[in-house]
């Protein structure tokens, strides 16, 4: 771990909000961009803390990424902290699971090492399970959709969600359960899909023989994930939650209709896991230095430009479930003090702060000016109002200079130092840590 130095925190002048009687159990690591901010590498950080670490919603469409030497691990499903050896994974109710991509994932993380077995691994009864249907018609959904798609991760992940609402989903327990009547319900669930998309290809026979085998293979992971963690609790184990995309993702608070379809936000903890809401102590939030995203909508700080491709480059800016280039622009204060008011972060990891490194000067958008009115800590609800905002910016100079082998807040060049000072002023949130490269010890302990 990093060496501790005392930054400029004590004058910071923002009051901490963690002066609590007891610590609560239950860390929150959530994303408050677009996603893929480096909250795999920020859980890695801070799992050997937690005797548990938890996934609460969100299915294989995440890909979280964790450097330990030389070998990097690629996160979908399963949660990050299984990295250390002394974590138990759990994939909480509120994830959606593909059986036999989770057993494949599985399966590339063993032949890097991993141990992954019942011991080290519980994923809830109550979780739905995504079926190939689902990933088909997510996939003919975005076809359908033409200029207007979303850009899903065609992971399924949208039509496992509604076949949750709708209550013709089938769960994990089902699964495990009586085969004839789990048959019965997939049978029908095959009908409701097939109904409505006439171009989905399904084979019943060959699809229930794939999932007999696959429940024996689940079965010994398969837990009541809500009393396991409350006894957890009781026993004064330390939970850490993983979120998975993103606050601008989430169904409710995100850029609705390009979002994902659960709550990445921190409401998403309490239902997806079971967790009373005052087990939660620390929400960190998660912010790359600058911003990206992958899949449609507005973006009113985007570089399309120079500055833009090298912001790609350096940052290696692509998907890492999908390969997809990500969009890029400059950090977006708007954006992030909206998340600040949904999650109620009580502090903040900056990552990626290397990756600017060698530009002349950085810009912040500070503001939107939407139909003449200005905004500086709402989001809008439209896409369409969205794509009106100009963005009001304020320029930093920047430090050109390698920051990778910095690890003490004051020895970052000047300039660097103002940078992440400035975000923590704008936004209203103290500063933890800094990022500065992949690695496990590329990160500045501030606070
Ligand atoms: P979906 O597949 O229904 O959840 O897609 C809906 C929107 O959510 C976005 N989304 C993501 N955004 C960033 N990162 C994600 N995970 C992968 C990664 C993405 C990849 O870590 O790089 O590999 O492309 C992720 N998952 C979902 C998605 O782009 C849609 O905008
Ligand atoms: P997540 O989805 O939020 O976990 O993020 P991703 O894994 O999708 O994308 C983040 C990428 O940035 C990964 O390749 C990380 O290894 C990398 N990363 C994380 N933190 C830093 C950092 O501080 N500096 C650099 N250079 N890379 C980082
Ligand atoms: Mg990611």
């Amino acid at each position: 771990m990093a060496n501790r130095c005392n930054g400029a925190q004590e004058n910071c002048g923002i009051p901490s909000k963690r002066a609590r009687i007891s610590d609560p159990p239950v860390t929150v690591v959530l994303g408050t961009q677009w996603g893929d901010e480096g909250k795999g590498k920020v859980v890695d950080m801070i799992s050997h803390k937690a005797d548990i670490v938890c996934r609460c919603q969100g299915g294989n469409n995440a890909g979280h990424t964790v450097v330990v030497g030389k070998k990097e691990y690629a996160f979908h499903i399963l949660p990050s902290g299984i990295v250390n050896p002394d974590c138990v994974a759990v994939i909480g109710n509120g994830c959606v699971i593909h059986v036999k991509q989770l057993f494949d994932e599985i399966e590339q993380n063993k032949a890097k090492g991993l141990c992954v077995d019942p011991t080290r691994l519980l994923i809830s009864n109550r979780a739905h399970i995504v079926f190939d249907i689902h990933q088909n018609a997510d996939g003919l959904q975005e076809s359908g959709r033409g200029k207007n798609h979303i850009g899903t991760t065609k992971r399924g992940i949208g039509p496992a969600y509604s076949s949750k609402a709708t209550r013709n989903g089938l769960r994990v327990c089902d699964l495990i359960g009586d085969f004839e009547i789990f048959s019965e319900k997939y049978q029908t669930l095959v009908k409701y899909f097939q109904e409505r998309y006439s171009d989905l290809e399904v084979n019943v026979t060959a699809d229930l023989k794939e999932l007999a085998d696959l429940r024996d293979k689940i079965r010994p992971f398969v837990a009541d994930t809500v009393l396991y963690l409350h006894k957890a609790i009781k026993d004064g184990k330390k939970i850490l939650v993983e979120g998975a995309q993103s606050n601008i993702l989430d169904i409710d608070f995100g850029l609705y209709p390009y979002v994902t379809s659960s709550n990445c936000s921190v409401g998403g903890v309490c239902t997806g896991l079971g967790i009373p809401p005052h087990e939660i102590g620390e929400v960190y939030g998660v912010v790359k230095a600058y911003l990206t995203r992958v899949g449609s909508g507005g973006f009113p700080t985007e570089l399309n430009n120079d500055l833009g491709n090298q912001l790609v480059d350096r940052g290696h800016e692509y998907g890492v479930t999908t390969g997809r280039r990500r969009r890029v622009g400059w950090l977006d204060i708007v954006m992030l003090r909206y998340s600040s008011m949904i999650n109620g972060f009580t502090a903040i990891a900056i990552t990626k702060l290397d990756i600017l490194d060698v530009f002349e000067e950085i810009k912040i958008g500070v503001a939107y000016k939407i139909d003449g009115q200005r905004i500086e800590d709402s989001f809008p609800a439209t896409d369409e109002e969205l794509k009106k905002a100009e963005v009001e910016y304020i320029t930093l100079p920047g430090w050109k200079t390698n920051t990778e082998n910095v690890r003490c807040f004051k020895e970052l060049p000047e300039e660097a130092q103002n940078y992440v000072l400035k975000i923590q002023e704008l936004m209203g949130v103290q500063v933890k840590w800094i990022g500065v490269g992949k690695a496990r010890d590329s990160i500045i302990d501030f606070n």
